[in-house]
């Protein structure tokens, strides 16, 4: 049986506080409610305090380039479709420098799930206004506020036809765990927008600011998650309230289920002859 214990990794060196801790407690939750093995999990990530949640795991991972995450994911589980492939990242690295691999990545719908730690600003920089950054937000790198409109996550992935789109909000962990472990049992790619306080850099979008204004979408009536164009207009929904849980949900073929040569074996475990290799760099050298 798989326990909490066997995904305990190494030392943590985020801020006391910091919203990541939710997000990491909340992955370990899931993954172990599923009954998933560590070795059954590959993390990737780039480069922010969010990409070294995998660090403190202990799973398979890959740390790569800021802004790289997805085009890593996307190889890993086209190569090993049995693995569980998460994405994981900061909202500079996702929607900023890493913003047109998710478009792409969006419109494959292959079975990553993309784990999105959205604190409104850069941390491992310390503290210059990210993409979601709110109107007026003074930070270091926007002394007098930012004046760029934010980036809506949620309406980007709806317009381009993505088949899962979530938010949750690290400080209600049973809530991020529901949504993880849906967005694993989806068939295809999954968005999570992690709403994720950094308690440093952040003195707007605190705690307190996201506890007043968060609510469950499932608990309001007549809400339907298979409806795109209803998902969109929640989806603009920000300020006052805002919507957490599953935006939108739609069942179609996974991108890595299309391709007959990996339908009965990952490409990992398949022999490969070297006379299949030199007529391939024959045919494109
Ligand atoms: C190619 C490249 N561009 C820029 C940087 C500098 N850089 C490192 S992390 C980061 C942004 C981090 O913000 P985010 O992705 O939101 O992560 P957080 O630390 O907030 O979790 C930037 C701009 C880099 N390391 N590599
Ligand atoms: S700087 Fe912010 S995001 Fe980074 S560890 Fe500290 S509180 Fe968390
Ligand atoms: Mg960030």
């Amino acid at each position: 049986m798989v326990t909490l214990k066997d995904y305990q990794g190494g030392e943590t060196a985020w801020c006391p506080g910091c919203g990541n801790f939710g997000i990491l407690v909340a992955v370990k939750k899931a993954l172990v409610e599923l009954g998933i093995s560590p070795h059954e999990v590959l993390m990737v990530s780039g480069i922010g305090q969010s990409s070294k949640l995998p660090h403190y795991m202990k799973c398979n991972l890959f740390n790569g380039l800021h802004g790289r995450t997805l085009p890593v994911a996307t190889a890993a589980k086209l190569v090993n479709h049995r693995l569980h492939v998460f994405a994981v990242g900061g909202d500079g690295d996702g929607y900023g420098e890493g913003g047109n691999h998710l478009i792409h990545t969006i419109r494959r719908n292959i079975g990553v799930k993309y784990l999105v730690h959205n604190n409104q600003i850069y941390g491992l920089t310390k503290g210059q206004a990210s993409p979601t950054s709110d109107l007026g937000f003074v930070t270091k790198s926007t002394p007098r506020g930012v004046v760029s409109t934010p980036l809506n996550p949620i309406s980007l992935a709806l317009a381009l036809g993505a088949s899962f789109v979530a938010r949750s909000f690290s400080g209600d962990v049973p809530h991020l765990v529901q949504m993880i472990k849906e967005a694993v049992n989806h068939r295809g790619f999954a968005l999570i927008d992690i709403l994720q306080p950094c308690v440093t850099f952040n003195h707007l979008n605190t705690y307190s600011w996201y506890k007043e204004r968060v609510y469950k979408m499932g608990e309001e009536e007549g809400y339907d998650a298979t409806e795109r164009l209803a998902a969109f207009k929640k989806a603009q929904e920000w300020g006052e309230r805002i919507p957490i849980g599953v935006f939108y949900k739609e069942e179609r073929p996974a991108f890595e289920e299309l391709f007959p040569a990996i339908e009965d074996m990952p490409l990992v475990n398949q022999k490969i002859e070297p006379k299949q290799f030199e007529r391939l760099i024959k045919e494109f050298m």
